[in-house]
């Protein structure tokens, strides 16, 4: 192996476009006065090459649904994208996805990276710029939402694709350094890729041996390659970043491979970041911060480039572009259309389908199965009752695919009718997914799969929601409809302890800005919460149930559960009509609630039971409804209690400073449920006793 990279090529109009993007980067970079100019700098090369060789894109149709996808999971280096979709002329498109006759970054945008209401923020941000295929900065999340693409592809293709008429066959590549591989969200993905044998796959290392700390050789000493092929992939090595036809015979590589359908690949790239100073040859010091005007100048010098220019752009270097990437991109995307048109002809309702997948609209019908179900006093676990309701909406919404970590038959999310199957690599249209063991993986394929535009939802223990986190934020960041289901949802699940008990979950779930947090009370509150989460196209739910069975409420007695739609809702009112004391709660406890206020009113003391099953839709609510939170809330009943088997970090947003919270304040125990209740307190008797406690207080 070369002990550093050959000089960056020169002389040649190719040599040109890729001084074009490193200077750019530096530039945007030194304009900001913060970024990483390094893995721009280092990678430029195969990048130009992907991009205008390979790449099948058409910079007038960045949502063109069969265009491959380049993912830039090494986040920091986002000047290197915004050169990428400046120079390739990349057209902006609007909310409704018209292109738009103007470029999605500018060279006004490079001069004002990282400046407010820009569209080259510090990392990328989908939806904020066209032509970012997804949100990164979270070291590893790229690459593995990547996964969820390159499974979307095969998917679509499974499904759409008809003899003669292939609608689906993109490749995902996508663009790490150490630091994505350093993180364990990596190697699930990895894992299961080449389980699943995705060989649209393509993950390009820039092996530059740096990271932030200085050389890998700190932290980072592993064979990779081994790692992969361990895992099921085809390894290639380019060993100087610099070389283009090495990096041109790597794509070409892993073209073959993907015809051979058998793995994903990774093309480690060994990257050297040569700066224009021999003193900063090899060494770390301007890694990860602007190079300074004296070192730009000297690597401007060194690419053979005019010193003195800022944001150069050669015309030569545009047309270039256009006659690579832009055309090539034009003739396949009007073919595509031609062919997607002949598609409309011959199977209207696929076409139609495929319309309504695109812009995240339900097919006519998909409601038409909802169960629903009778009172009963001993009822069911909202997990068994969510389970139904999927099934029933799955069967009817083809796109609506998902799955869960390695606990389906505890999440109830198996979809079991008639044609469903599971997704293989041999059977890519199955719509049961198995992410096995890897929550954190789940959760960004989820991310992948949403912005290919099927309706993804991943499952498992409430408690293991904190290992998926971060993609779980990036759902919301980047407003894409993720569905996370989460079961087992509080010390009701007893015997397991608190290792399994979450606590502190739905707090930080609900301190998440555009997630949707749901927390059904009942077999009817399950059914309303879907036909919440169904019809949202920009944002993310959680949907958050019990193991343990729920009472079936009397709604002849009691308000419809149709009141899930405003967030919370007066479900029994004070029996003679004034109340002494509100009692509000979510899930589980709605119940004891209910009970509790019977017993109260033959104390002479007179309780509002309201069910909150989702917070964020009662602020949304109230904001357009203002008189709404009083009527649910009235301000003149200060005696309050809210009940929730969680952290009750943040309950006093509506009990006020003097009401009562009853939530967990520590870790739970291993024990039987009715020992747990007793134990933390969620006994009606209990319940009571706080109640009258804030009603008597009041008086
Ligand atoms: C999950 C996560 N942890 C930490 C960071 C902060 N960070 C940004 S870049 C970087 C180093 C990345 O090294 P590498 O991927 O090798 O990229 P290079 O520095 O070579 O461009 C770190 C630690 C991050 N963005 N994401
Ligand atoms: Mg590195």
């Amino acid at each position: 192996m070369p002990a550093r990279t050959s000089p960056a090529p020169t002389g040649t109009l190719e040599a040109e476009a890729i001084a074009t993007i490193r200077t750019l980067a530096m530039d945007a970079v030194q304009a900001a006065h913060s970024g990483h100019p390094g893995a721009p700098m280092g990678m430029a090369p195969t990048a130009y090459v992907l991009w205008q060789r390979f790449l099948r894109y058409n910079p007038e149709d960045p949502t063109w649904p069969n265009r491959d996808r380049f993912v830039l999971s090494a986040g920091h280096a986002s000047a290197l994208l915004y050169a990428l979709l400046h120079l390739a002329g990349v057209k902006a498109v609007d909310a409704g996805e018209k292109s738009q006759n103007e470029p999605a970054v500018r060279l006004e945008d490079l001069k004002r990276f990282r400046q407010l209401d820009s569209p080259t923020p510090g990392h990328p941000e989908y939806g904020l710029t066209s032509g970012v295929e997804l949100t990164t900065g979270p070291l590893g999340q790229g690459v593995a939402g990547s996964v969820g693409m390159a499974i979307a592809s095969r998917w679509c293709a499974a499904t759409f694709n008809r003899p003669g008429l292939e609608l689906f066959d993109f490749d995902v590549y996508a663009l790490c350094g150490d630091g994505c591989l350093m993180e364990g969200i990596s190697s699930e993905a990895a894992s299961l890729a080449g389980h699943l044998k995705l060989a649209n796959l393509c993950w390009i290392y820039d092996s530059n041996r740096i990271s932030i700390e200085g050389s890998t050789d700190l932290a980072f000493t592993e064979d990779v390659a081994g790692r992969f092929r361990a895992q099921g992939w085809n390894v290639l090595h380019v060993e100087d970043g610099n070389n283009l036809d090495a990096i041109d015979a790597a794509f070409r590589q892993f073209q073959s491979f993907r015809a051979a359908g058998e793995r994903p690949t990774l093309i480690v790239v060994r990257t050297h970041i040569a700066y224009g100073s021999p003193n900063k040859q090899d060494t770390h010091a301007a890694h990860g911060e602007p190079l300074g005007d004296a070192e730009v100048r000297l690597t401007k010098r060194a690419y053979g480039w005019p010193e003195d220019a800022r944001f150069l752009v050669p015309e030569a270097v545009r047309d270039h572009f256009k006659d690579g990437l832009g055309r090539r991109g034009a003739e396949l995307h009007g073919a595509w259309a031609a062919k997607l048109a002949d598609y409309g002809r011959q199977f209207p309702e696929q076409a139609a389908w495929l319309t309504r997948m695109r812009h995240r609209q339900l097919p006519e019908g998909w409601d038409q199965e909802l169960p629903s179900f009778p009172a009963d006093p001993k009822g069911k676990a909202t997990r068994d009752t969510s389970g139904a309701v999927l099934n029933a909406i799955a069967k009817h919404v083809p796109w609506l695919l998902g799955g869960s970590a390695d606990l389906a038959p505890s999440t109830k999310t198996r979809l079991a009718f008639a044609g469903a199957g599971t997704f293989t690599d041999d059977s890519p249209g199955g719509r049961n997914l198995h992410f096995g063991v890897r929550e954190h993986a789940m959760a960004a394929i989820l991310n992948g799969l949403a912005v290919s535009r099927v309706r993804p939802y991943g499952s498992t223990f409430l408690i293991f929601s904190d290992y998926m986190k971060n993609s779980i934020r990036l759902s919301a960041l980047m407003e894409v409809p993720v569905i996370y289901i989460f079961t087992h949802d509080s010390i009701g699940v007893g015997e397991d302890g608190p290792t399994h008990q979450p606590v502190e979950q739905l707090p930080s779930l609900r301190a998440t800005p555009g997630l949707i947090t749901l927390r059904p009370a009942d077999a009817a509150e399950v059914v309303e919460a879907w036909k919440v989460i169904m019809p949202l196209r920009h944002q993310p739910a959680a949907l958050i149930l019990t193991r343990q069975a729920l009472p079936t409420l009397d709604r002849t007695r009691l308000a419809s559960a149709v009141g899930l739609h405003r967030g919370a809702y007066v479900l029994a009112d004070a029996p003679r009509g004034k109340p002494d004391v509100l009692l509000l709660a979510t899930g589980s406890e709605v119940s004891l609630c209910l009970e509790a206020r019977d017993r109260l009113a033959a104390e002479g003391i007179q309780a509002r039971v309201v069910s909150m099953p989702s917070w964020e839709l009662f602020e949304a609510h109230c904001r357009e409804d203002p008189a709404y939170r009083d009527q649910v809330l009235p301000p003149a009943v200060t005696a309050r209690v809210s009940v929730e088997m969680a952290s009750g970090f943040g309950w006093e947003r509506y009990v006020g400073m003097k009401g009562k919270v009853l939530g967990m304040t520590t870790f739970g125990s291993s024990a039987p449920l009715k020992d747990l209740l007793k134990k933390f307190g969620f006994t009606v008797d209990n319940v009571v006793a706080l109640a009258r406690e804030q009603a008597r207080g009041k008086k």
